[in-house]
Order: C-alpha cells, then structure tokens, then sequence
C-alpha cells in the first residue's frame, strides 16, 4: 500500500484554526480516496491470515452472525482456507458457533459445552477453547460472535495451537461509546469537525451527508474489532443544521445506522434542548410542559419509526452558550428526565454531560472554580434522574487537560448512572501533531480508587459495580478519526482509538500490551522488514509520550496554557488566565498554582471523600504531578521528589525536549523498514512536535524565570 505522505496539518504553525482550510482540506476535496487507498488501521488483510488459512465453521443466524461468516470468507479467500456455514462431516479447525445454533461437530461439541458451563455468556461475550486441534468460540447472541471472532484476530497463530482450557470473556461496560463533534455545515470557526485534526468528517461535507458508506462501514468494522458499541454521529454544539438531524433529516441519520447496524454499532444522536421551540414551533422548551413532553414523545417515535434500535440522545445543556433547563427556572434532573421518558418506551438512553460550568468568569474574583462547578450541580441532584439517564462526566474536573486528577462527581452520585468521558481527539495533548499515547492517562483514571487505596475505582463506578445501586453509564469519548486516509492524520494516533475501545471492554488491560495488540495488528511481522526494531521503537516512541508531552507543557498540574489564537495548538501562558473561561494558574512573583483546599482556597478538596480530601488538602501529602492544581505555593517550595517547583519547571521542559528529539532519532531507524507511507507522515510530525515542544519549552521557561526572577541551577539559557 502507498498512501499520500503530505502533511494535513500547517507544517510548522501547528493546526491554526479548526476549519476546514486549516485541515488541509477544501470542501469538495477527497484525500481518503476510495476503497484501497484508506488505510487498514489495525485490520490489514495480513491480520487474519492465521485464521484464513483454517477450516473454519460458522454456525448461527442474524446480521452479526452473517458479519462474521463475511469476515471469515474473505479471509479464507485471501489465505487459503475454507469458510462454511453448514455442519456436515468434514474436517474443521476452528468453529464459531452461536449456543442454540444446532449440532457442532464432533470434536466440537466437548468443547462447547464446556464453555458454556457457567451459565450465559451475555450480549457481547464469548467463550474461547481448544483442544485436539479444534478451536471453538462460542456466544449467546451474534455480537458476541463477532467480538470473538476479533478475539482471535488478535490472538494470531497462538488461537491454533496448542490447547485453551475454556476462557470466557465479557465487556466491562455495556456502553462503550464515542462522540462525534461533527458538524454538518462547515462552521464558520469550528469548521467541519470541532477540534477535529483529521481532515474533514466521514459522515458530513459542507452541508450535507457524504453518503460514503464504504469508509463508514470501513470505520464501524475497525471499532466493532477493538469492541466500541456507540457512536453519536454529530457534535454536542447543535447549530442550526444539525438539529434538524432529529426531524427532517432524519433520513441520513439513519443511512449510518444501516452501514453501522452490521458491525454492532448503534447509533446516538446530539440533540439540542430547544429542539421543540427551533423544530417544533412551541413558544417553549419547558421541560415540564405537557405540549413539550408531547413534542418529544412524539418526535422520538418518529425516530425508532425508522431506526428501531437508535442508541438515544446525546445532551450538552446549560454549557457554553448550549439552551438547557436553567432558562425555565428547571434544574438538569427535570431537563435530562423529559427526554429520558421519550426514549423509555424504546429502550433508548439519553446521556446527559456534566460539563457545566460558569464560561462568563472574571478573574479577580477568586471565590469562582470551574473545577467545582460539575459536582456543585450535579451532586446534589443523585437521585432523581431517571434509570435511562447516564450523566456523562469528563475524566477531570476542568477539560481534558494533560493532567487532572479524576472529577470528584464520579465518587458523588451513587444512585446515578454514570459515564467517564475521555477525549481520544487530541486538543489539549498535541492535536494529532504530536505523538501522545493516552493510554496510560485513562488507564490511571480508571484504576483510580475515589474512596482510597483497595476501594472501587472509577471504572467499578462506569461499569456499575461501584458502591451505590446505579448501573453503569460506561464510557463516552471524542472520536480523532477524519477523512484523513490515516483515519487519524498522525497515524501513530490511530492507537489511542484502538486502546480507547480496548480499556472499554477491560480497563484492567495494561496499556503497555495494549500498544503491543496494536502493534501486532497493525504492523504485522510479514509486512515489514524487522518486526522487533518496529515493537522496540514503538515502543520506545509511544509508551510515555503522554508524560513526555506533560513534561514540556503542563508542569504539576497546571491546564490550560495553550493558544487561544490557534485554537489551543501550542504555548500561550497566559493566553487563558485573564479570559471569562476561568484562571488556571495564578503566576505572580512569588508563586503560582491555584489554592483549592478548604482551609484557605475554593474549597474543591472537600468535593472529594477521604482519604483523598485530606490527601490533596495536604501540601506535604498531595502527589507532586498535581500540587499546582490544588496548591498555590512560592516558586522555592520543595517538592515529594526533592526539587523545587521553579527548579521541576526548568528541568521537565527542557527533559522533555531532549526526548522528543530522542523520538525523532529513533523513528528515523525505521525508514525503508515500514510502509513508506506511514515512515513519511509520522517523521514529518516529528518534526513538528520538536519544533512545537522547544516553543513551549522556551515560552514557559521564560514566562517562569521573568515571574520568579530564579535563575536555573544547571545555567541553560533561559530567555
Ligand atoms: C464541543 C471544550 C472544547 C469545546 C467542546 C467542549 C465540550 O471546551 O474546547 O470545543 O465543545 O469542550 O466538551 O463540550
């Protein structure tokens, strides 16, 4: 395969605006080409050859079950194998049978019952066994099938050899979603897809839907392989277009249902608030008024008239200039009720954000913390929603930052359903530019324990097993795909989709062998020139990239130091700090970071149970990597590690510099070794993400050293 090595991102000036110009792509432009010319992602062909070189039985009826068999013919086709859908008597090496699909084979029968010994395997699950050269997976319903049938694309050639005693494997959440911020007209700021660095969207050009179901199905295909059951397919701004999604155009929404339907992917909407004064002529959106009631009810019958099994809606209300309840007099219980009771009598969701926050802020007053703010709200309202609301909370308390720790609001609502947001697009971590691998910053959010070391973590809570009674809302995150034929412009990025999926269906996966199903599939040994210089440099390049970007830009927890003239793409330390978004640092001369503690500062700590209200409350306890969120403190306070925080600033930026450029080294040994195509395009963003991670290194260093008037101890320039 060869694909365009051209950047779709400025070279140098990083992405300067979200538009479709600043993508690299004119309306009317199609850099995905058609068919071959996208790339495979983590499906090349070469992945199933171990199990398209098999005797292979598929038993079992339904859309899913035809995916599967599908799947299983091509690649027999391409491999040498020999794909069948009846039993009969000849030789099989692998069956993938749903359990009431008739008789098995001999050989296979043992192994069947075995596997489903232990009672039902569930929706989505499977059971995987081997013995006497026979392979079988096994599943209740069709999705099931088809995640099995994944299952051992990933496991290779090890699926076919030896024996498996039984293994059964089910997702961890029942929701495993990703949020689309596509528009459908090109906004004038936001462009084609907000905070997208993709290129265009797969769904939407200028107005209109594509209509190219090739790479939508494509798309539904790559998530269904790494277990992402939801999309909503526009953004949760809903401008004037997009809202008539719900109503009048409902006709595209549900042409994507229908390419997405075959790989298990239900489809979800964003829908606005005001939807019954702007669709529907009310005077009002009031969520207790019987007509609006009526207006929902009605109008989301209509929805599952044509899409029976549409996901539900997507709400950003009372955020960022979005309608929402707040404008009645009616808080977001009564708002996110009202659709939930409209989506009931079909089984449908509303997922319902938590990211409300004050966006009109001054600065001087210092009593105002955005990162109260979801849990002032929320908290207080667990409860009274609904069973088919989930409130969906960002991962952190403030947005997507490289460091935050996890939002209080997700230890404070125990009768709610509740999902974790993630951002997979890369706004705040190097949009697609640079290489940040966010594995390991989801994985340490999931496996953070709220109420102490031992305890549930946030992904027991997004899963359901937490300590109250609600079920789980699972997870939610922004897509990074575009029209890009990478999928992802960097195509190093494309990996964050794939874990996203992955610690969805089982955030205990240690995102180091993550990378490496990554790698396996995506870069199969038979397609390059030495596989262990490719898992080794991978590696060396993605495993702490995420702490190497941290380390350039973020220092100790302090957000939001990015350009709000390029649209959050490199360095502006203060470009935030006096705006109505909310103040993030607090640099003056003597110090900087925000005091959120209760004895003396916005009292933020206190949202938290203990022991981590007393942890984050304490300056000699509370973890390094966060001290400037929770404390402000002069620039010679020492820290856990030793260092001064003046000193750490130094040290980490220029730290982090020296390992990009290690990064940019090391890829360069894999020229003529990969795919050209893929060599090109990411060292092109090497270079990139070295000339932009200087700018940050220079820019905070100076800002820091002009504030503190401290020298560095190690003499380095400093401007
Ligand atoms: C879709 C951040 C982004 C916005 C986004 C918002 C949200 O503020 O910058 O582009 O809006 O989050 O999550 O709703």
């Amino acid at each position: 395969m060869s694909l365009p090595s051209a950047t779709t991102g400025p070279a140098t000036a990083g992405p300067a605006t979200a538009g479709p110009d600043a993508a690299g792509h004119a309306a009317g432009d199609d850099p995905a080409g058609r068919g071959g010319d996208v790339h495979a992602a983590w499906l090349p062909p070469e992945a199933f050859a171990p199990l398209g070189s098999r005797r292979v039985l598929v038993r079992g009826d339904g859309v899913l079950v035809d995916t599967v068999f599908d799947e299983v013919e091509r690649a027999c086709a391409r491999h040498g194998g020999r794909a069948d859908r009846t039993a009969g008597d000849r030789a099989v090496d692998l069956v993938l049978a749903l359990r009431d699909a008739g008789p098995l084979p001999a050989a296979a029968t043992a192994l069947a019952r075995a596997a489903g010994a232990d009672g039902p395997l569930g929706g989505e699950g499977f059971a995987l066994a081997r013995a006497e050269g026979v392979t079988v997976v096994l599943a209740d319903a069709p999705a099931g099938l088809l995640y099995g049938l994944f299952h051992l694309v990933r496991l290779g050639a090890a699926a076919f050899e030896g024996d498996h005693p039984v293994r059964r494997h089910a997702p961890a959440m029942a929701l495993r979603m990703l949020d689309h911020w596509d528009n459908v007209d090109v906004h004038p700021v936001m462009g084609q897809v907000e905070r997208g660095y993709a290129g265009g969207s797969i769904f939407w050009r200028a107005g209109a839907a594509r209509r190219d179901l090739d790479r939508v199905r494509a798309y539904g295909r790559l998530l269904a392989a790494c277990g992402v059951n939801a999309i909503s397919v526009n953004n949760v701004n809903v401008h004037a277009t997009e809202a008539r999604l719900l109503t009048d155009r409902l006709g595209d929404v549900a042409e994507l249902a229908d390419a997405l339907r075959p790989y298990g992917v239900r489809v979800h909407l964003s829908v606005t608030f005001a939807a019954p004064v702007v669709l529907g002529g009310l005077p009002t959106a009031d969520p207790v008024d019987p007509a609006v009631r009526a207006w929902w009810a009605a109008a989301t019958r209509r929805v599952y008239a044509r899409i029976p099994d549409f996901g539900g809606y997507v709400v950003k209300a009372d955020s960022e200039g979005q309608p929402g309840p707040f404008t009645y007099g009616r808080d977001h219980a009564d708002g996110a009720n009202l659709l939930a009771e409209a989506l009931a009598p079909f089984g449908g969701v509303v997922h319902w954000r938590a990211f409300v926050y004050n966006h009109r802020q001054d600065w001087r007053d210092r009593s105002t913390d955005r990162a109260r703010a979801a849990y002032d709200h929320f908290a207080p309202l667990d409860g009274r929603f609904r069973d088919n609301v989930v409130v969906q909370a960002k991962f952190g308390p403030i947005d997507f930052q490289p460091r935050e720790p996890v939002s209080p609001v997700l230890a404070a609502m125990p009768a709610t359903r509740l999902a974790v947001e993630f951002q997979v697009t890369q706004e705040y971590t190097g949009q697609q530019q640079h290489v940040c691998y966010l594995a390991p910053c989801w994985s340490e959010a999931l496996t953070f324990a709220p109420w102490g070391p031992g305890g549930p973590t946030v992904a027991d809570v997004a899963a359901g097993s937490g300590p109250g009674p609600a079920a789980g809302g699972g997870l939610a995150a922004v897509a990074n795909v575009g029209d890009d034929p990478f999928w992802t412009g960097h195509p190093l990025a494309q990996a964050n989709l794939y874990a996203y999926g992955r610690l969805a269906w089982d955030p205990g996966l240690d995102p180091v062998a993550v990378l490496d199903e990554w790698i396996d599939l995506t870069f199969p040994a038979s397609t390059v020139g030495d596989p262990a210089l490719v898992r080794e440099t991978l590696h060396a390049v993605m495993d702490d990239s995420w702490r190497t970007y941290e380390r350039y830009t973020a220092p100790l927890g302090v957000g939001f130091m990015v350009s709000p003239a390029r649209h959050h793409y490199g360095p502006d330390v203060d470009g935030y700090e006096y705006s109505r978004w909310g103040t993030y640092h607090f640099a003056d001369r003597d110090g900087v970071g925000v005091d959120r503690t209760r004895a003396t500062g916005t009292g933020f700590t206190g949202q938290y149970p203990p022991p981590w209200s007393q942890v984050y409350e304490s300056l000699s306890d509370c973890p390094d990597e966060l001290l400037l969120f929770f404390h402000h403190v002069p620039y010679g306070h020492v820290l856990r590690s030793g260092s001064t925080v003046i000193q750490h600033i130094y040290d980490t930026h220029f730290a982090g510099v020296q390992q990009v450029a290690g990064m940019r080294q090391r890829w360069r040994r894999l020229a003529g070794v990969i795919d050209p195509a893929v060599h090109a395009r990411v060292a092109e963003r090497l270079e990139e993400q070295l000339r932009c991670a200087i700018e940050w290194r220079d820019q905070v260093n100076t800002y820091f050293f002009r504030k503190s008037g401290v020298p560095d101890v190690r003499g380095r320039t400093i401007h």
